[in-house]
C-alpha cells in the first residue's frame, strides 16, 4: 500500500511525542481530513464549522466512546500544509492514541510518512526547501546557538539572500540566451563587463557563506574541543571538573587514559564537545601508542585545543617546543598551566612574562574552572553569529554553494577566454541550477525523499 501512497491522500499521525502525556495531538491533513473525522466525532457537524475554531465532543468507534477530545479545524489554505488540517487533542495514553489512529485509518486516512506534513507545506509553497530543513534543525536544536541558527534560517534570511542573487543571474542568463536566438547577428544585450561585475559580487557573497559553514557546523554539532598534554598533566581531572561528573578515570599513574573520552557541555548557550585524550609521549606500549595516535588525529580535527602543562613537573625548554609545535598545527589553542597549588609564585610570574596569554589554574578548583569556561567562550568567536548574519549550518547547502562557486568560476574563465555565448550560457545555467537546489526551486524526487525521510513521523 505504501508504494502507492499519493500526495492526494489524507494523512494522519501523532504529532506529539510517543509515550504517556497529559494530552496527545493527532493531526490529519488532506481533502478528506474534516469529513473523515466527522464520521467518528460526536458533538457537532464539523463540515459546517469555520476555520480556526475548536470543538468539544467524543470520538466513537460505532457505539463505543474512545475518548473525549477537542477538535481544532484549519481550513485550506490557512493551515501549515495549506490543505484542510484537523488536530485532535485527546488524552495522552498510548492505547487511546493507537485506537483513534486505527479508527481514522479504517475511515480512509493513510498513516503519514516521516516529514510528510512538512513536505506538503513545502510543495504548496508555504516555505522553501532551506526553510523546511530548518524546521528539522529547530526541533533537533539542543543549545541556544543552534536554536538561533535554525530560527534565522527558518525565517528566511539565508533563502532571501540566495534568491536575490539567483534572480540577478537569471536576468543575465535570459539576455545571453536572447543573443543566442539572434545567432549570426552581432548583438550584445548583456554587457560582458556588467556580467563579470555581477559574478564577482556573487562570489564575494558565496565565499562568505561557504566560510560561515565552519561556524555553522560547530554551532549545530558542538565545538570540538580537545584536551591535550603530556601524561599526568591533569587532562582527565579537567574534563571531570568541566562536566562536574566523574566521567574519566583519574590517577597518578602516567598513561591512565588510553582512548579518547568525549562528552557535551553547554557553555553560554553554545554546545561544546570536550574530548579528553591519551597523554602525548613516546611509548613502547602498543595500546598506549594507538591512543597517542588518536590524540594527534583528534587535535587536527579540533576547533579548539586546550593544552595542559603540569607546572609541578615542568621543563621550560620542552614546554616552548610543544608550544611551537602547536602553533604549527594552525588549530586555535589555549595554554593552561595546571596544578598552580603545587608551585611557587615565582615560577608563575616567570611564565607569565614569557607567555602573557597563558592561563594558570588548578583543575581541581571549581572557581578556576569557571574562569576557564569564560575564556573558552571568548575564544570561540560568535560575534558574527550574534549580529544575526547568515550562517550556513547545513552540509547540503554547503555542498551546493561549493558547486555554485565552481560553476561561477567557469563563467569567469569562459569570459576571460572569450568562449562562445553558448558555453557562457551553459555555465550560467549550471550555477543557477546549484543555487536553485538550495532553496528548492530545482528539486528531484530523490533529493526530497532524502531530506524529508530525516524528519520524524508526525512532523
Ligand atoms: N595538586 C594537584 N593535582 C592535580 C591537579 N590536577 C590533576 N592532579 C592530579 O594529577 C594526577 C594526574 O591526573 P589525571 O587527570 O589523571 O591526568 P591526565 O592528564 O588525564 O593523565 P593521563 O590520562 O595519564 O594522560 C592525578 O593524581 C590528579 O589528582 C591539580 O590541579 N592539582
Ligand atoms: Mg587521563
Amino acid at each position: 500500500m505504501q508504494a502507492f501512497a499519493s500526495n492526494e491522500d489524507t494523512i494522519v499521525a501523532l504529532s506529539t511525542p510517543q509515550g504517556i502525556g497529559a494530552i496527545g495531538v493527532i493531526r490529519l491533513s488532506g481533502k478528506e481530513a474534516i469529513s473523515i473525522v466527522n464520521k467518528v466525532f460526536k458533538g457537532k457537524d464539523l463540515t459546517q464549522q469555520a476555520s480556526h475554531t475548536i470543538h468539544f465532543g467524543t470520538i466513537r468507534d460505532k457505539d463505543k466512546i474512545l475518548d473525549e477530545v477537542l477538535i481544532s479545524l484549519f481550513i485550506a489554505p490557512k493551515s501549515f500544509t495549506k490543505e484542510d488540517v484537523v488536530e485532535i487533542s485527546c488524552h495522552g495514553s498510548n492505547y487511546i492514541i493507537r485506537q483513534i489512529i486505527q479508527l481514522l485509518v479504517r475511515n480512509g486516512a493513510r498513516p503519514a510518512r516521516p516529514g510528510e506534513f512538512t513536505k506538503r507545506a513545502f510543495m504548496h509553497g508555504q516555505f522553501d526547501l532551506a526553510q523546511a530543513e530548518a524546521v528539522a534543525d529547530l526541533i533537533n536544536a539542543d543549545s541556544e546557538a543552534s536554536h538561533q541558527a535554525a530560527l534565522n534560517q527558518m525565517r528566511g534570511g539565508f533563502s532571501d539572500e540566495i534568491k536575490r542573487l539567483r534572480d540577478e543571474l537569471i536576468h543575465f542568463a535570459s539576455m545571453i540566451e536572447l543573443e543566442l536566438d539572434f545567432g549570426e547577428e552581432d548583438v550584445e544585450f548583456a554587457s560582458r563587463e556588467d556580467l563579470k561585475k555581477l559574478i564577482d559580487r556573487l562570489l564575494v557573497v558565496i565565499n562568505a557563506l561557504i566560510k560561515s559553514f565552519d561556524l555553522g557546523n560547530v554551532i549545530k554539532n558542538g565545538v570540538p574541543t580537545v584536551i591535550a598534554g603530556k601524561p599526568n598533566a591533569g587532562k582527565s581531572t579537567l574534563l571531570n571538573a568541566l562536566l562536574n561528573e566523574e566521567k574519566a578515570i583519574v590517577s597518578d599513574i602516567a598513561g591512565t587514559t588510553r582512548d579518547f573520552i568525549e562528552d557535551e557541555l553547554i557553555i553560554g548557550g553554545v554546545a561544546f564537545r570536550f574530548i579528553d585524550t591519551a597523554g602525548l609521549r613516546e611509548t613502547t606500549d602498543t595500546i598506549e601508542a594507538m591512543g597517542v595516535e588518536r590524540t594527534q588525529a583528534k587535535m587536527k580535527e579540533a576547533s579548539l585545543i586546550i593544552y595542559l602543562f603540569d607546572l609541578s613537573d615542568l621543563d621550560i625548554v620542552e614546554m616552548n617546543q610543544e608550544i611551537n609545535r602547536l602553533e604549527n598545527t594552525g588549530v586555535p589553542f589555549m595554554k593552561l598551566g595546571n596544578k598552580v597549588d603545587q608551585v611557587d609564585e615565582s615560577l608563575i610570574e616567570q611564565l607569565q612574562t614569557q607567555h602573557p596569554d597563558m592561563l594558570f589554574l588548578s583543575a581541581k578548583d571549581t572557581a578556576h574552572v569557571d574562569t576557564l569556561k569564560e575564556r573558552i567562550l571568548e575564544l570561540v568567536n560568535l560575534d558574527k553569529f550574534k549580529r544575526g548574519d547568515t550562517v550556513v549550518t547545513n552540509i547540503r547547502h554547503y555542498d551546493s554553494l561549493l558547486q555554485t562557486r565552481n560553476a561561477l568560476m567557469d563563467v569567469i574563465n569562459g569570459l576571460d577566454n572569450q568562449v562562445t555565448n553558448d558555453f557562457v550560457a551553459m555555465d550560467i545555467r549550471q550555477s543557477l541550477h546549484y543555487l536553485g537546489e538550495i532553496t528548492g526551486e530545482i528539486t528531484t524526487d530523490d533529493l526530497l525523499a532524502n531530506i524529508f525521510s530525516k524528519f520524524c513521523i508526525g512532523k
